[in-house]
């Protein structure tokens, strides 16, 4: 028998790879290969002779090595053969790898396929009859099976990759992962005839997603909708995942999405009444609307969230669909969908680490063409796919590919092939679609989601269509793209051709196809004819309003329950080995308890204790940031790594006493990702402590958006209540101007409506209360809080707190000054301050000099605790002015947020005086020594009868 027989398919294939490479170089084969290689003739050698007078190749370089003549000894005709196998077989795989360069992505016809010379048989100077005369087995897979040679094998191959769909996964490196998605494609297996698809349904939904968009543009022309035509297979695609997913098990499917067919999407998916939609159309204005004091609520129709409990056809179950609102900045909500996700994916009733069921959720991601490739918070969301604490067990993506961004083009909006490029780096398998071809769109949603079920990994599907109008409904498309709008004006609608398709299949008539039209327009007539936009409007649901509860929890912990919980995490499993340093603070903390009224408690062990205790309370926490594990400054130890084998040990996940969950991880280098990951975490879990911390304040300026278009304005918008704890390292510690500011200021400017609490805490106490009261708030009185956290203090002995502190204490809003009456009674100035500066001052030779001045704390900026405040002014009566003290320039930190707020409650009996850095571009100065200098001059300007020191006039000219 001739060995070559035995070889079929891909072994077939690497044979003759081993034969090449024999060819070129014998020694580069083991010895038994030589000696076979040396005897042996192709199975398939029979006259080629035709095949090699034929001219050269049309791409040399994708061809040399099948042209290259037998080096020695081998029969011409066999050698012949098996060079026309290994050319087979080199077009097969580039047809598999880069068949998607040729596919007809684009329904307008405009954009070419880039193609690629290696997909053409005359470039492995292959004939058809040379194809003809190889076997089928040759192509090897699904598509070679009942093909009767390799060229009808080879034809199929460009079926499947070169059509209408582009499958584009050779980035994909696992090798169970790639031959799952060769197979799923190549066999049709999720294709009709193999998975049939019903014409009419399909039909009467397409039917369904135009005629809302040409009802509302004939009822309210030139109305900004944001159509999805062009893109209208965007709903069958979801409808398909959705009911697959719901089938593989999934009880929630969350879908977030920017503008571009959202309506469509909340009409059609998430089942938001005709009416609703319509009413908003209306924009009608009602008292229910606003409020006296001119305020506001609310967020334009297309960025409106909704929730819907849904049973998918044919199947038994309920489905949860839901769509978070989300603003204008494209992309914002990426992470914030794939936070919610992994909450609602995430039990944690039980103690020790989260349990995360990736089956039990789904996330799908709609992107614009021109904003996937070019924000960067997509990079950052897609890096979370993967990660431990990130993971949801896949997300599917969506391009919404219209190619164009707003008047711009694609070849200005990425520099990568596709729109979807990015994707590949993820190893995310891409399918790119053309919008007008339904049944390859099936096909597409069916993968995506089979694909995602079977290895839990996100998926993209490129939906490639294109804009029927401008970028709006009022946009003159012509301006900027005249060509592309001449073809669109004349190109008919996907449901127009799909009818089509059906009535020459003989399964409709066209007399039924407008039919289907005529129905659903009567029913969005009828709707509309019924709404009552006073009912029918619905504003967002106010948050809740504040409770006052913040004022009345009560955060105090027995003594003995805390020296317990301390002891319970003291506890180190058996055979576990401390690292030397980080035994000597354990040893320490094992006395912490010993002397009630002693100052042992410092701020991390504050924090754990806190976080020991509302687990005990049976609060599920997650905590992530840069570095949390240990703490960017070394003080946390939250994850002890056992000092010999690497093993890791959490105590707050071993503690005997815990209820509830304890997650914790350090995040990837992201702020805009990670924070709006956590917001979204948050928002979908609201009764569990979610914490973030910044390695250093300043980088929250990275997550600007979410602050701005989530944290602070979600509750106005759209009646959300998100309670995220932000812990952000703050103080001026010569550091330079990027590790001193964690921008308090920009906190304040939003602050409103009392939709934020800020705390510049100065004992490890407040801490400890703060922490405790959030947690204990999370169900009556949610707001997100805002913690400037310290750097050098963490371990200063002025922020050290005594047991008793924690046992009998709470969070104080401001503290006074500790003075007796006496003392009280000689204070000309009184000092109001946040923060590291008032460590400063307190400890600083002047203050024990000087009794004039009395120095109060104000550990909450926001709400403002005015009455405390008028109180606290209440206590000196022979006060003849108050300060502001502050470390930040004077157009930075409190100052311009308490400043009229002061002056109402000072209401002109003493003057308002400003202490502080000048006004300044840069948060601090870039030396230590200008720090210090700066830092003097403060505590001197307090304690000095006379405002002006001589060295801070100096300091203030050279700075001038
Ligand atoms: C972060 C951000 N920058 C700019 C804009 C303004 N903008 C609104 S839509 C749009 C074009 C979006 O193009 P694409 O992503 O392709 O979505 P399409 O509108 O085509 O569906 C731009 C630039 C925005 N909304 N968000
Ligand atoms: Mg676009």
């Amino acid at each position: 028998m001739n060995p070559w027989d035995q070889f079929t398919g891909a072994n077939a294939g690497y044979v003759y790879e081993l034969f090449e490479r024999y060819q070129r170089d014998p020694s580069s084969v083991d010895e038994a290969t030589r000696r076979a290689f040396a005897t042996w003739t192709p199975a398939f050698a029979q006259d080629d002779s035709d095949r090699l007078r034929r001219g050269g190749p049309a791409d040399p370089a994708e061809s040399n090595s099948t042209t290259a003549a037998a080096p020695f000894g081998a029969k011409a005709d066999w050698s012949a053969d098996l060079q026309t196998g290994i050319a087979a077989f080199t077009l097969a795989g580039k047809i598999r790898r880069f068949g998607h360069l040729a596919a007809h992505l684009d329904p307008l016809g405009f954009h070419n396929p880039i193609g690629d010379p290696s997909l053409n048989p005359q470039s492995h100077s292959l004939s058809a009859d040379a194809l003809k005369r190889l076997p089928a087995s040759i192509v090897s897979g699904p598509a070679a099976a009942g093909a009767a040679n390799a060229f009808e094998a080879i034809a199929r191959l460009r079926e499947i990759y070169c059509s209408t769909t582009g499958h584009d996964y050779s980035h994909v490196f696992v090798p169970d992962e790639r031959v799952w998605l060769r197979q799923a494609v190549e066999s049709g297996q999720f294709r009709a005839p193999l998975d049939p698809i019903n014409g009419l349904e399909l039909l009467d939904r397409i039917t369904e997603v135009e005629t809302f968009e040409r009802f509302l543009q004939r009822t309210f022309p030139g109305k900004t909708r944001f159509s999805i035509e062009g893109l209208d297979m965007m709903v069958p695609i979801i409808d398909e995942i959705i009911h697959d997913a719901a089938e593989g098990g999934v009880q929630h499917v969350m879908i977030a999405m920017a503008h571009r067919g959202r309506l469509n999407v909340l009409a059609h998916i998430l089942q938001k009444p005709y009416t609703q939609i319509l009413a908003e159309f209306k924009d009608p204005i009602f008292s229910k609307q606003l409020r006296v004091d001119l305020g506001w609520m609310g967020d334009v129709k297309y960025h409106a969230g909704a929730r819907v409990e849904a049973q998918p056809d044919g199947l038994p179950k309920q489905v949860i669909i839901s769509m978070p609102p989300n603003p204008s900045h494209l992309e914002a909500v990426d992470p914030v969908l794939n936070g919610m996700a992994r909450a609602a994916a995430t039990s944690v009733d039980q103690p020790g680490p989260a349990v995360v069921d990736k089956g039990k959720v789904l996330a799908i991601l709609i992107h614009g063409d021109s904003a996937f490739p070019g924000q960067g918070v997509v990079a950052e969301t897609l890096n979370l796919s993967r990660l431990d604490g990130y993971d949801v067990g896949g997300i599917i993506h969506i391009i919404a590919n219209n190619q164009l961004g707003f008047t711009t083009d694609p070849d200005e909006s990425f520099s990568t092939s596709y729109a979807s490029g990015l994707a590949r780096g993820f190893k995310i398998p891409i399918t790119h679609v053309n919008a007008d071809d339904p049944a390859a769109c099936i096909e597409a949603a069916r993968l995506a989601i089979a694909y995602r079920q079977r290895f839990k990994l996100d998926y993209l599907i490129d939906l490639v269509g294109y804009r029927r109008y401008g970028h709006n409904e009022g946009d003159e498309p012509s301006f900027t793209q005249p060509a592309v709008y001449r073809i669109v004006t004349a190109h008919p609608t996907v449901r127009e051709k799909y009818a089509r398709t059906l009535v020459e299949a003989g399964q409709i008539t066209q007399q039924q196809a407008d039919e289907m039209v005529k129905a659903r327009m009567t029913a969005l007539e009828q709707a509309y004819a019924a709404v009552k936009p006073e009912q029918d409007y619905i504003p967002p649901v106010p948050a809740m309003p504040p409770s006052g509860a913040a004022t009345k929890v009560k955060t105090a912990m027995p003594l003995a329950r805390l020296d317990e919980l301390n002891a319970d995490l003291l506890k180190i499993p058996e055979g576990f080995s401390v690292h030397r340093k980080l035994e000597r603070g354990r040893e320490r903390r094992k006395t912490m308890f010993a002397n009630a009224a002693e100052r042992s408690i410092d701020w991390a062990a504050a924090e754990e204790l806190a976080l020991a205790s509302i687990l005990a309370d049976g609060i599920a926490i997650r905590l992530t940031g840069e570095d949390v594990e240990r703490g960017t400054f070394s003080h946390r130890h939250a994850v002890y790594h056992d000092a010999v084998t690497g093993d890791e040990h959490v105590p707050l996940q071993r503690l005997a006493l815990s209820k509830a969950a304890f997650e914790i991880c350090n995040s990837p280098l992201s702020e805009y990702g990670c924070v709006g990951f956590e917001l979204g975490y948050n928002l979908q879990e609201p009764s569990r402590l979610v914490l973030w911390e910044a390695q250093y304040g300043d980088f929250i300026n990275g997550a600007q958006i979410i602050l701005d278009e989530y944290l602070t304005s979600s509750r106005a918008k759209w009646g959300m209540s998100p309670s995220l704890v932000l812990l952000l390292p703050h103080g001026y510690e010569g550091q330079g101007p990027d590790h001193s500011s964690a921008r308090l200021e920009r906190f304040l400017n939003a602050a409103a409506d009392t939709n934020i609490r800020v705390v510049n805490c100065t004992t490890a106490a407040q801490y400890f209360h703060v922490l405790r009261r959030q947690a204990l708030l999370l169900e009556t009185d949610p707001l997100p809080l805002i913690v400037m956290t310290p750097k050098s203090l963490l371990r200063h002995g002025f922020t050290a707190s005594t047991p008793l502190e924690l046992a009998d204490g709470k969070f104080h809003q401001v503290i006074d000054d500790d003075m007796t009456p006496a003392q009280a009674g000689k204070v000309r100035r009184l000092v109001l301050c946040s923060g590291k500066v008032a460590v400063d001052l307190f400890t600083s030779e002047q203050r024990k000099e000087n009794a004039n001045v009395a120095i109060a704390r104000v550990e909450q900026l926001y709400p403002f605790p005015e009455s405390v405040i008028r109180d606290v002014m209440g206590r000196y009566p022979k006060l003849r002015e108050v300060c502001w003290v502050q470390e930040e320039p004077e157009n930075m930190g409190a100052w311009e947020f308490v400043r009229p707020l002061l002056e109402q409650l000072i209401d002109k009996r003493w003057p308002l005086r400003y202490i502080g850095r000048v006004r300044n571009s840069s948060p601090s100065e870039g030396s230590s020594s200008w720090h210090a200098v700066n830092q003097r001059a403060i505590v001197e300007q307090v304690f000095e009868a006379k405002a002006e020191t001589k060295e801070f006039d100096r300091v203030l000219s050279k700075q001038v």
